[in-house]
């Protein structure tokens, strides 16, 4: 196979309009007939080429006449159309396909007993020979017979508009989807569920059915993702003026799925993991999940499917933007500080690594092998903040403008994130020629930053250099349109206005050179800066902040991410000087001054119980990673953990304290419930490293009334090895081992553990009766929390960690070499680890190198690691 590169883009010879689809449903031998009318766009065209891979091929026909001209290779079809009228024709095509051994889980495959499709990106070419690009839309009618008893419910996209019965005990019926569609939101499933019904009136006054299909006896843990799902229509309306388009929108949830969820018109697909939640099974943060899943998927209907792509270059137009507004309906739903100081721990976390890694790439990548593999943090996440910062620019008044511009310009049409730029720039009147540089540009900017105060004039500047460090897709960076959004303090705490020659000036800097210099007037004392406030654009920040500065953020900054923030760099200041006392063979110790402003923190929680369970929470080991350039897992697990048992001891009574003063009896999802459980729980983590810990956490597990609490023991317990763990664990495994996605949970724990002896547990447990090597969650839980979550184990310098993973890779690489790709992450970032652990993970990918019929997901990762 070979890339394909942005530059190379060329408008479709051929289009189609229509697509009949007849799909003889049978799990070892589905039958597929797909008729399509077919136009030619380009008058010299002569021959036809479609995509078409892994199935068998039984016949084709054009106009109603069996067609002989084609040559085939193992990835396409080629029709040679000189003998025929190519202006316009009809093709037939017949395919087998056996669902059952397909392990991939794209295209048709099965899902325990029902039958499903996943198409994105290029799933829809395993069904039958189509052009499986994003930029040919046509209209679907999907017929679907199968056997009744088996598959009650036969859906596809679009409306229901007939079925029937045959005698032989099989059924059919047939969908119309009016909205012309790229093949990759094609949908259709087949099998026996518990429905939920409801149904929306949108704000112009039409009613929409509402049906969730989940597995049988699940019924009554659909009912959170129905009411998500309705919020999310509402707030669309109310916030983005959009509104659904069809008479019906159905979500079904499957057990084996890739991804999290696919916003298939009209037919979304879910992972059961984004969908079942009830208290017992699911935690806060599953429910949270959940409900930015549904809205997500929701918002693509019109930022993805109504405008569409035109290349898989434009990814990131769809996800950037649907992300963005997945994260402002749950910020406008919830809490906007906690959605956000989340939203950029875990940006600063993966998406950094990842842009540090052989597969940086820009929002809008230039090369692609495999398109699975740039579904990525930086497609998303990084899009997401790319979109953020064009809002931030433009305010959202004129951003909501730029939005109906986009949308009344691309409507029925597959777009670029030039259309989208263009049409922010020209509804705003905001100039976005230099920002346009974000997507184009891979890598994370660092702001270096110094300041200077005039006493005598009450001057206060600030200097700011941006630079760009080379990263391996692209070696010479320019500079980025960079917003910085900043305050200025007094010791008090109360941020100056911010003025210049006599001008109040924006909070919103525009760093635009490599290095510029902003003044303000009237500064009466010496400010401390926050710099960076909400995280206003993703890059990082060098400041040389002490730690007084720091504490006096912390304490009285008015910015709610702003004080989170202080506290992160506390203590990332307290990690790195005690990493250096570790590897002089020093003692350990824990500022005074920062433990006393946690404790102060801690003491103020009913001020901001959400907030100080964010602030208090100490930043896990894969978080800490990123500071550093070469990462030392040891120590950074050997200073964590001195860290975390010295808060837990100096603080002890103030943990228990809180602990005691919490109190929740029922169970509700609140934001304000939520901050407490989650606040008592941490003190709970603490308070397991003390003496106390083990009649407490035992105690807590015991008198859980939900899974938020049960887990938070649990893990307190694994966490602090507690000699209640086995017990916890044993109690936990025989009361879930039925239903894998809670099972998740612990598997998940399991291979998370600082014992010494995980790896063997790890092995052991793929032995496990609820684990299931076919299904991508159990996958992901136990060996992936394994290798991303476990650095102290996964790297172990004797390399058993890492011949571990190249073992499950081996295996996954033909089984399902989408989830293979994402596990083998961990592996490819070798540069960032010292020479003998560098020599070993390469060791490690030569021999995945070696092995035969490797998958292109995987040769594009090890290929970019070690070339
Ligand atoms: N389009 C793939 C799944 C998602 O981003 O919604
Ligand atoms: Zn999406």
């Amino acid at each position: 196979a070979k890339a394909k590169y942005r530059k190379d883009y060329k408008t479709p010879d051929f289009t189609l309009s229509n697509i009949l689809l007849d799909f003889q449903l049978d799990a070892a031998k589905t039958v597929v007939t797909a008729t399509g009318n077919y136009k030619r766009l380009n008058p010299q065209a002569t021959e036809l080429r479609l995509d078409g891979q892994g199935f068998q091929f039984a016949s084709i026909k054009i106009n109603g006449e069996n067609f002989l001209a084609y040559r085939q290779d193992g990835e396409s079809i080629t029709l040679d159309l000189k003998g025929i009228d190519a202006e316009a024709f009809e093709l037939e095509i017949v395919t087998y396909l056996v669902p059952a051994e397909n392990t991939s889980l794209q295209g048709l495959y099965q899902s325990g007993d029902a039958l499903c499709t996943q198409c994105e990106a290029e799933g829809f070419r395993q069904i039958t020979y189509m052009l499986d690009r994003p930029d040919v839309l046509a209209r679907y009618t999907t017929r679907i017979s199968a056997d009744k008893s088996k598959y009650p419910y036969l859906l596809s996209n679009g409306n229901r508009v007939a079925a029937g019965e045959y005698e032989d005990g099989r059924h059919w019926v047939e969908w119309h989807d009016p909205f012309p569609k790229p093949s990759y939101l094609f949908a259709l499933v087949a099998g026996d569920f518990d429905l939920l019904k409801d149904s929306f009136t949108t704000k112009s006054g039409r009613s929409v059915a509402l049906e969730l299909y989940v597995d049988r006896g699940n019924v009554e843990r659909a009912e959170w993702a129905m009411q998500s799902l309705k919020n999310a229509m509402k707030w669309d309306e109310e916030r983005f003026n959009l509104e659904y388009d069809l008479d019906i929108y159905m979500i079904v949830a499957v057990d084996f799925f890739n991804m999290g969820a696919m916003e298939n018109k009209g037919l979304n697909i879910f992972n059961s993991k984004y969908v079942l939640a009830n208290p017992q099974t699911a935690t806060d943060e599953d429910y949270l999940a959940v409900e930015s899943v549904i809205a997500h998927e929701y918002f693509h209907n019109w930022t993805g499917n109504r405008v569409t792509c035109r290349d898989w270059f434009q990814l990131s137009l769809k996800e950037g933007l649907t992300v963005f507004r997945d994260q402002e309906f749950s910020s406008d739903t919830g809490s906007r500080a906690v959605n956000r100081i989340t939203n950029v721990k875990f940006l600063r976390t993966a998406q950094f690594a990842e842009d540090a890694s052989p597969m940086s790439h820009p929002i809008r990548p230039e090369k692609v092998l495999e398109m699975n593999n740039f579904y990525t943090m930086t497609v998303y996440e990084k899009g997401a903040e790319v979109i953020r910062m064009i809002h931030t620019l433009l305010g959202e008044k004129r951003f909501q403008q730029g939005m109906q511009l986009y949308i009344a310009e691309n409507d029925g049409k597959a777009a670029t994130c030039e259309d989208f730029v263009s049409a922010m720039e020209r509804a705003s009147g905001v100039d976005l020629g230099q920002f346009r540089r974000w997507y184009s540009q891979s890598g994370t900017p660092e702001l270096t930053i110094s300041d200077d105060y005039d006493e005598k004039k009450h001057i206060y500047r600030l200097f700011v250099a941006q630079l760009t460090p080379p990263t391996a897709d692209q070696m010479d960076k320019v500079n980025l349109h960079i917003p910085l959004k900043i305050a200025l303090y007094n010791q008090k705490g109360i941020p100056f206005t911010l003025m210049n020659n006599g001008q109040v000036v924006s909070d919103v800097l525009d760093v635009k050179l490599k290095e510029q210099v902003f003044e303000f007037h009237d500064i009466s004392s010496k400010p401390v800066p926050a710099l960076l406030c909400d995280f206003s654009a993703p890059v990082k920040l060098n400041y040389d902040y002490s730690n007084r500065q720091l504490i006096t953020l912390l304490k009285s900054a008015k910015n709610e991410f702003v004080r989170w923030d202080a506290m992160q760099m506390l203590f990332s200041a307290e990690l790195r000087r005690n990493i250096s006392l570790y590897q002089q063979g020093e003692e350990l110790n824990f500022s005074a001054e920062i433990m006393e402003a946690l404790a102060d923190v801690l003491t103020h929680y009913q001020d901001n119980a959400a907030l100080t369970r964010l602030i208090l929470t100490l930043p896990k080991e894969t978080e800490f990673a990123e500071q550093f350039k070469v990462i030392l897992p040891d120590a950074i697990a050997a200073v964590r953990d001195f860290m975390q048992r010295s808060i837990a001891e100096n603080l002890k009574e103030l943990w228990l304290n809180t602990y005691n003063a919490i109190r929740l009896e029922q169970y509700r999802i609140e934001a304000e419930d939520i901050a407490l459980r989650s606040l008592r729980n941490l003190c709970l983590s603490y308070l397991a490293f003390t003496e106390l810990g083990n009649t407490m956490v035992h105690k807590h597990y015991q008198h859980a009334n939900n899974m938020t609490d049960s887990l938070a023991a649990m893990e307190a317990a694994v966490k602090a090895q507690l000699s209640c763990r086995d017990n916890i664990l044993g109690d936990f495994e025989q009361k879930w081992r039925h239903d894998g996605l809670v099972m998740d949970k612990w598997f998940s724990l399991q291979a998370t553990r600082p014992d010494d002896n995980v790896l063997l547990l790890v092995q052991q447990l793929m032995e496990h009766p609820s684990f299931n090597f076919n299904n991508p969650n159990r996958v992901r839980a136990l060996i992936g929390s394994f290798a991303a979550q476990n650095p102290k184990a996964f790297h172990a310098i004797n390399g058993a960690g890492y011949r571990f993973l190249t073992d499950m890779l081996i295996r996954l690489n033909h089984s399902n070499p989408q989830v293979a790709s994402r596990l083998i992450e961990p592996l490819i970032r070798f540069s960032r680890y010292d020479s003998q652990r560098q020599t070993l993970m390469r060791r490690a990918l030569e021999r995945l190198n070696e092995v035969e019929n490797l998958s292109k997901d995987l040769f594009e990762k090890i290929d970019k690691a070690l070339n």
